[in-house]
């Protein structure tokens, strides 16, 4: 991505690649005088080609240009969730062992303490170690010399086993993977894209970072999602990407109307399932059907509604180009009829190297062909587009975020009263799923407030329950496995 973003600087040193709020623009050529500044601030703190380098900062025109400095001194880029509380980044900090950990500059007492390498601050506002290092150095580095197959970055997604793995990606799955969804999304130079994704996702940092610079556009850059600034700011952009809760949200806002969207050419929607409803609700508010696409850290995106043609309401749409896709029974393997619903597996350029330090794990999600088992549940029909049905991984996606039940459910059992947990998702309009924990207690005094108190500070607040609920048995069956199921139709209506 570093030499696609240096080509767009030469080709057009003053276009804008980013606009903020507040009308500001910082060009390509700014850009990449600041991407160097941070690539030689890396090497003055010691960062070798190869190294890892984890970011957990707010999202700011640094924390971004943080990621095309990384390339540029051939590092690994490790961005981490600013939810992640002290507990979950030492395991990721263990893991991964970068030669430098950026943190935000509040959080240095309590962070800092957790890397044994280097250690750099950035604030929010602008400023902070790195930032003050960087303005320091010589606003030109020379560009790491690397080949496709070589990390680029490890994104670190939670397990249904408790421990998180680390998706390797290389610059090759980010770079083909930017070319494709560029093309089938029509993206150019006088895109832009309204940008309110968090910055340490695959969704905000390489689908939607990627594609605008691999078309040499703008991303109009707010700072977090907010639906009212993106209705004073659509005016000035052309598309918009999100998660399902930024289209039902929008919906709800005043002011958010045909008139204000009529002159923008597109709306994609992914990370999570986008309701039919909302689906046909935004098409008839706003005349545009949202183009809703399917994709995961691990592969980057692998199908996609069409730009010209029938975006379907509840479906994700074909596999892209380059990417094969079938539907396998998830027990044995064997390959599906079209039309059966079965096991998503996919393979092509876009697909991970494999978990960071995790041999046996990666071998055991790959199929001896090469082709990946994403653990989502689906079927393709006759036209060839694929339809999500479920997940044969215990997973709840909650607002675009994902949150394993497994690593819930092990720290409420470690609370004294608890005798058993189950946690589960149940429906929730704002977003999409929520985490709900149904406990078996010992101690009949324990109540929700209690359990909450216990979890606060050791698990990121979007994994925590929104609701704790008591019943005196976990309904099981006859293998003595929890039935899960019956506990989410049980509380369906539970959140509303
Ligand atoms: C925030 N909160 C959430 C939450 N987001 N709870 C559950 N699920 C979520 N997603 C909680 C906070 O902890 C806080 O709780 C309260 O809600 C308000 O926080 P906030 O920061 O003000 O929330 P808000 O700005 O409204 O955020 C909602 C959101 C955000 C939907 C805008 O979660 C978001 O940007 N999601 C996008 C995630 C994303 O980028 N996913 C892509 C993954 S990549 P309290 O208790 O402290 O008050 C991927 C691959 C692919 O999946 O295909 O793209
Ligand atoms: P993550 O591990 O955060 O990258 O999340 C990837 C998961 O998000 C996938 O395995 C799917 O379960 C889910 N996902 C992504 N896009 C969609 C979509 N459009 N519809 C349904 N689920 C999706």
């Amino acid at each position: 991505m570093i030499e696609t973003f240096l080509q767009r600087v030469a080709a057009s040193p003053d276009a804008p690649f980013l606009i903020l709020p507040d009308g500001d623009e910082l060009t390509y050529a700014a850009a990449a005088r600041r991407v160097a500044q941070l690539a030689n601030a890396f090497v003055v703190l010691g960062v070798q080609p190869g190294d890892r380098i984890a970011v957990q900062a707010e999202k700011s025109v640094d924390t971004l240009l943080t990621w095309l400095a990384a390339l540029q001194c051939g590092a690994v880029y490790l961005p981490l969730n600013t939810a992640y509380t002290a507990g979950e980044v030492a395991y990721f900090l263990g893991d991964a062992q970068p030669a430098l950990f950026v943190c935000r500059h509040e959080d240095v007492g309590e962070l800092g303490k957790l890397s044994d390498r280097a250690l750099a601050t950035l604030k929010a506002e602008g400023g902070g170690t790195l930032a003050d290092l960087a303005d320091r150095q010589p606003e030109e580095s020379p560009v790491a010399a690397r080949v496709g197959d070589e990390l680029a970055a490890i994104l670190y997604t939670s397990g249904t086993t408790g421990r998180s793995k680390g998706a390797m990606l290389t610059l090759g799955n980010l770079t083909s993977n930017a070319e494709v969804l560029r093309e089938f999304w029509r993206f150019s130079e006088n895109d832009r894209l309204l940008h309110a994704l968090p910055i340490f996702h695959t969704h905000g940092l390489f689908v939607a970072t990627n594609v605008t610079i691999a078309a040499g556009g703008a991303m109009i850059f707010l700072p977090r999602f907010s639906a009212s600034e993106l209705v004073r700011l659509m005016p000035q952009a052309t598309t918009l990407m999100g998660v399902p809760t930024f289209y039902s949200r929008l919906l709800d806002e005043p002011g958010f109307d045909r008139d204000l969207v009529r002159h923008m050419r597109l709306f994609v929607s992914g990370s999570a399932p986008l309701s039919a409803e909302v689906h046909r609700e935004f098409s008839a508010r706003t005349g545009h059907a949202i183009l809703e696409r399917y994709g995961m850290t691990e592969t980057n995106m692998n199908t996609s509604n069409p730009y010209h043609g029938a975006r379907v309401p509840g479906s994700v749409g074909p596999p892209l180009p380059g990417v094969m896709l079938r539907i396998a029974d998830p027990a044995g393997g064997a390959v599906l009829p079209q039309g059966e619903v079965g096991v998503i597996e996919v393979k092509g350029p876009n697909v991970f190297k494999g978990y960071w330090n995790m041999p046996e794990k990666t071998a055991e999600e790959f199929r001896p062909d090469g082709y990946f088992i994403t653990g989502d549940l689906g079927y393709v029909d006759e036209q060839g587009y694929v339809f999500i049905s479920g997940r044969a991984k215990d997973l709840i996606i909650s607002g675009g975020l994902n949150v394993y039940p497994a690593e819930v459910e092990a720290l409420l059992d470690e609370i004294a009263g608890v005798a058993e947990s189950a946690v589960i998702g149940v429906p929730h309009r704002d977003l999409g799923e929520a985490v709900v924990a149904v406990l078996q207690a010992r101690d009949p005094a324990l109540d929700e407030a209690a359990v909450l108190a216990k979890l606060d500070g050791k698990l990121a607040r979007f994994k925590q329950p929104k609701r704790v609920v008591f019943l005196p048995e976990l309904p099981r069956n006859a293998m003595g496995k929890v039935q899960k199921a019956m506990l989410r139709e049980q509380y369906r209506a539970l959140l509303g």
